[in-house]
């Protein structure tokens, strides 16, 4: 047998709650249908795309009737990056339609997307799924990032699931994997082809939010993973009182999770991408700030402190942002070659390669390693990579650079001394906080109630998610409602809309309010490691942002 951790064995045993309809009837429910969910905007152009689901209603569930349903044969997939919590949406998923009819059948799709296409599979038994109950991860079945979006492949999809007689898809992804799941199931309901389609929001990035959507999983419990290394990096740092740590935190567009853990850490600046284009604040006014506090701080005699950085910062700077864009169309475009930006010494040879003026002197103020980072590391639509860029190593250069003038105008006495860190990777497969183990496992209990119901273009979600298990409701979101048209690639698509740090928002208000404080003074907080088991309080609490956001 496997040698597993006695913290891995004693997790294994964990039994998720159910919300008290689940408890009464299992997944054998009925739906109630509410108000029909219309897009906020582009009514029209959404309409068009989607003939068939648009307009459709969300469900609440209620007791369904005593008979035994027929048994189902569903395929599910993972799609993207991983997010603690996504095992536990295949064993809800998998307990949900075996608590149907025993005779359900759960087919895992290897992979990702992909797995979809090349019809590389595997049966997804009981004890198939036993080891991976509450583990973190998405190694059950793999996942990708191939996307679905041509006739062909989503023929493909058709024939693989009609050969295992599959007739509900459960996708499990972030918004551009769910508005693929829309897509599908639009694609499916208008060639008449009996596949049902059902997603679930997925996402350490906590950018798949709405005002039905809470939360999405993983972000919970990567924040926690992250607040509590900033934490013990506090401690370090006002026991050393030598450095300055520079954090960049995972989140490629949106900064929801850099918010969540200044609020859980307090940590003494934390950089906001929404607040930064919403003021058009420059690179150098960005430094500028960062620097009055290490200079204030420095003259109280702490010459160290933290600063919080998301991923996607230099895509939310207004001249980053207008010089990516231009990269991105140059290079795509083939109009200009790597090598030769990169190589180009001076803001003529940039501009005859076909930069602007503004971003050729922008992009000549770059470190030499962001630049090539810029230029040479592009995905395969062209487009620069935004979360490789080492934006910790950048500010880094930047604070330097400035407090070496301020130390020349004698506005500044000490040594700066940093640290730079990337907290990415090390949160997303932890074994997931009970919140994320219970909501993970109550998605995929809905995904069965929902395919019960027979329902397609919808996405599993959960209200109340700041009160007890117990008080949850579980219900199901139409797709189609949640779109927005967007510019992608030269043409407009339908999306669901990413959800970005809300300025007039609690989380954000209240982060607002204290960072003055948090800036001068060491009022750190030291989350300490997620507990699984133990209080209530400390075991079963949810992120400062879902609690704000439901007071
Ligand atoms: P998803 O939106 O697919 O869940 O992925 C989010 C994320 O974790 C980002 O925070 C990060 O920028 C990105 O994935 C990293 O991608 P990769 O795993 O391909 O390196």
């Amino acid at each position: 047998m496997k040698l597993i951790s006695p913290l891995q064995a004693e997790r294994l045993k964990f039994s998720p709650s159910l919300p008290a309809l689940f408890q009464e009837c299992g997944s054998n429910v009925t739906i109630s249908q509410q108000e029909p969910l219309l897009p906020a905007g582009d009514k029209d152009s959404i309409h068009r795309k989607f003939p068939e689901t648009y307009g459709k209603p969300i469900i609440t569930f209620k007791q369904g009737g005593k008979s035994e349903s027929q048994p189902y044969n569903v395929g599910v997939i993972f799609s993207g990056g991983q997010a603690s919590g996504g095992h536990n949406v295949i064993s809800g998923l998998f307990d949900g339609l075996k608590y149907l009819n025993r005779n359900s059948k759960l087919y895992g799709f290897l992979n990702g997307p992909c797995g979809l296409l090349s019809d590389n599979y595997v049966e997804l038994t009981s004890e198939f799924i036993k080891p991976f109950r509450n583990t973190g991860g998405f190694d059950m079945i793999g996942s990708g990032r191939t996307k679905l979006n041509n006739k062909d492949q989503f023929d493909a999809v058709k024939e693989n699931c009609l050969n295992l007689n599959i007739s509900a898809l459960v996708i499990i992804g972030g918004d551009d994997s769910n508005t693929t799941a829309g897509i599908l199931a639009e694609y499916f309901l208008a060639n008449n082809i009996s596949i049902q389609v059902v997603g679930c929001p997925k996402t350490i990035d906590g950018d798949l939010r709405n005002e039905w959507i809470e939360t999405s999983f993983g972000f919970d419990t990567a924040c926690k993973v992250y607040s509590e290394l900033i934490g013990s990096i506090c401690r370090d740092a006002v026991s050393a009182k030598k450095y300055w740590h520079i954090i960049k935190l995972m989140g490629r567009s949106a900064s929801h999770i850099a918010l969540e853990c200044a609020l859980q850490t307090h940590a003494n600046i934390t950089i906001i991408s929404e607040e930064v284009e919403n003021k058009k604040l420059r690179l150098q006014t960005i430094i500028e700030s960062i620097c009055s506090v290490i200079v204030n701080r420095s003259r109280q005699g702490k010459n160290y402190g933290i600063l919080l950085v998301p991923e996607g910062l230099v895509e939310f700077i207004p001249e980053i942002k207008v010089l990516i864009s231009e990269l991105n169309d140059l290079l795509a475009e083939n109009s200009a070659n790597q090598e030769d930006i990169a190589n180009a010494g001076d803001t003529k040879e940039l501009q005859k390669h076909g930069l602007s003026q503004n971003s050729a002197e922008v992009y000549l103020t770059l470190p030499d390693d962001i630049r090539l980072q810029l230029v040479m590391d592009r995905d395969s639509h062209g487009n620069v990579q935004v979360s490789k860029i080492d934006t910790e190593k950048l500010l880094i250069q930047k604070i330097s650079d400035h407090l070496s003038n301020l130390k020349i105008e004698g506005k500044y006495h000490d040594s700066f001394s940093s640290q730079g860190h990337f907290f990415g990777y090390e949160g997303r497969c932890v074994a997931p906080s009970n919140f994320d183990a219970n909501y993970t496992y109550n998605l995929g209990y809905t995904a069965a109630a929902m395919i019960r119901a027979g329902e397609t273009g919808y996405l599993s979600a959960i209200k109340n998610l700041n009160l007890p298990v117990s008080d949850w409701q579980p219900h199901g979101i139409p797709i189609s409602g949640m779109m927005n048209m967007e510019r992608r690639h030269g043409s407009e698509k339908p999306v669901i809309q990413k959800y970005l740090v809300d300025l007039n928002g609690k989380p954000f208000n209240k982060f607002a309010e204290n960072r003055d404080n948090w800036a001068q003074d060491d009022d750190y907080i030291f989350p300490g490691p997620i507990q699984y088991f133990g209080p209530e309080s400390i075991a079963d609490s949810c992120t400062i942002t879902l609690s704000l956001e439901k007071e």
